[in-house]
């Protein structure tokens, strides 16, 4: 059922502890934790506890915790310190965009120049 924890997903995993992780922050409905293939010395994954396989379906079903996921993004950013000098969020899409994981996640990439557009 839409929401419920996927036995193949390794971001439901992630979220049930039964795979490793560094969490940096956790929320009642959303988890922060680096990416194992950084791309910049600061980047962190926001996932929702609930799965969705992407941004726009979660957003549809549950608003709220898409709202949560932004705000912690910020959160991110700020401690990891890169805020000042900007960083970047991004929802990878669909396959043709990048997205290898179909649990929705929101990027959150600093502390480097980042250009635009991205690659
Ligand atoms: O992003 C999926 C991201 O997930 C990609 O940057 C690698 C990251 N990843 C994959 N496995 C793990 C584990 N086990 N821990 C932390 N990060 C992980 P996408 O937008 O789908 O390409």
């Amino acid at each position: 059922m839409a929401g419920e924890p996927q036995a193949d997903c390794l971001f439901c995993k992630i979220v049930a502890g039964e795979v490793p992780a560094t969490v940096v922050r956790e929320t009642e409905t959303t988890v922060a934790f680096r990416d194992i293939n950084p791309q910049a010395p600061t980047h962190v994954l926001v996932i929702p506890k609930v799965h969705y396989p992407d941004a726009a379906s979660l957003a549809a079903a549950e608003p709220q915790v898409m709202a949560d996921i932004l705000r912690e993004s910020g959160q991110v950013a700020a401690d990891d310190k890169v805020d000042d000098k900007g960083y970047r969020v991004v929802f990878n899409t669909g396959a043709g965009a990048g997205q290898t994981v179909f649990h929705a996640h929101l990027h959150v990439l600093g502390g480097r120049g980042l250009n635009w557009p991205p690659g």
